[in-house]
């Protein structure tokens, strides 16, 4: 497992991490202006589940049904950096090409593989956590007094599914790799990112072939569903446990490369950046650990016993513990975590009892260790674009 260390380093104080809250351009992060009549997004989001961010759309905690570990498809958030494509499943070609083939292919020459052809190779499943490596991003503000760009979600960028589909590994052998490719560059169908007179390109990120031959999955299903043309309709690739952008939807073409491959969206995005951070810091990979209440925030509570439920990721591996203060942080105590699930990469459910709630305001806390031994921090590592905020979040409650 790759182990995490950017978020690691200097947990700031609050006087360290006010000095870092720098302006910060926003305009890389808006996506291009809407000027045709298409939406965003397709699927119903209805402001009962959703927060609407434009392009993005989160998933509000206090709907989640507690009694389901799986988040349906039509209640996973929405990450867009344009808008999301239609695309025909019968004219639809995964395109192959790049030096890291055992036969060195250029772009113009890319191997092809329709839909049927995929289907074709052995079917697997897995559950997973699918989250955006922002998420928990407008805390840095609320909590910390920092100021980053990029959209404001609370905790709801996150859900778990089951996909379906073919292993990248599968279709890597079915198309002969060469044993010197390091590295596969994935890129979308939808539109080209245009922010601030920069146009990025099509969205796309490399990674290791290491992961592509490890649990990397392309996947057409969800929770025994077809993909919604949202979350990646016909195909989009799955690397589990890694920041949401590294599973880039609307799959086109991968390139397999023996040299490693860049993109905007390993250089510029989804890197830590700041006063903290070397110049040189990686690219983010593995999600780091959180948790949440299935809340609204300032939820309102009757003053009698209650029973809380939440849940806790991680993208390295199982959750062991919880701790939950149901007092601002003053006292601590372990939550009841449902082991049903164990033995997948989702999240894990848990729940407290609160015996003798009294009327007023109360900040809820819940703060997860996983099998790693990663414990959310107290303070989550200032940098400018809000990725990784995975200190604990202080929820607030009302009891009447
Ligand atoms: N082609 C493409 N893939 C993409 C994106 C995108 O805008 N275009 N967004 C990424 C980001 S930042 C995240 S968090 C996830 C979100 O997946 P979801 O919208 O299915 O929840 O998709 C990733 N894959
Ligand atoms: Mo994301």
């Amino acid at each position: 497992m790759t182990s995490f260390a950017p978020t690691r380093r200097g947990f700031l104080t609050a006087a360290a991490a006010l000095a870092g809250a720098a302006a910060v351009p926003t305009s890389v992060w808006r996506a291009a202006p809407s000027s045709a009549a298409t939406p965003f997004i397709l699927k119903p989001t209805p402001p009962a589940y959703f927060t609407d961010f434009g392009t993005n759309a989160e998933m509000r905690w206090g709907s989640v049904d507690p009694e389901r570990y799986l988040t349906p498809q039509s209640r996973l958030f929405v990450r867009n950096h344009t808008r999301t494509p239609q695309i025909d499943r019968s004219t639809y070609a995964l395109r192959l090409y790049g030096d890291g083939l055992a036969t060195p292919r250029a772009e113009g020459e890319a191997l092809s593989l329709s839909f049927a052809d995929l289907q074709r190779l052995p079917h697997h499943e897995l559950t997973a956590v699918v989250e955006c490596t922002g998420n928990g991003r407008s805390h840095f503000r609320t909590q910390q007094g920092q100021a980053v760009s990029g959209t404001a979600w609370t905790l709801g960028a996150v859900g778990t599914v089951r996909w379906s589909g073919v292993r990248l590994r599968d279709v890597l052998a079915s198309v002969g790799l060469s044993p010197d490719a390091v590295s596969v560059q994935a890129t979308g169908l939808d539109d080209p990112f245009v922010s601030g007179g920069t146009d990025y390109g099509r969205v796309r990120r490399p990674f290791p072939v290491e992961k592509a031959l490890d649990d990397a999955l392309l996947a057409w299903g969800i929770n025994g569903e077809e993909l919604l043309p949202d979350h990646g309709y016909p195909l989009r690739l799955v690397l589990p446990g890694w920041v949401g952008i590294a599973s880039i939807k609307w799959l086109g073409s991968l390139e397999v490369s023996t040299t490693q491959l860049t993109s905007p969206w390993n250089t510029t995005f989804y890197r830590m950046v700041g006063p903290d951070w070397p110049a040189d810091s990686p690219p983010l990979t593995v999600n780091p650990v959180r948790s949440a209440w299935e809340l609204q925030p300032d939820q309102v509570l009757p003053s009698r016993p209650v029973t809380l439920t939440g849940r806790s990721w991680s993208g390295a591996g199982r959750i062991s513990r919880v701790s939950v203060s149901l007092d601002g942080g003053a006292s601590w105590r372990p939550a009841v975590l449902d082991r049903r699930s164990r033995g997948d990469q989702g999240w894990t459910q848990w729940s407290v009892r609160w015996a003798n709630p009294r009327p007023g305001r109360h900040e809820l806390l819940a703060r997860a260790t996983d099998e790693q031994g990663r414990t959310q921090p107290l303070v989550a590592a200032f940098n400018t674009q809000g990725y990784f905020f995975d200190a604990v979040v202080r929820h607030p409650v009302q009891v009447v």
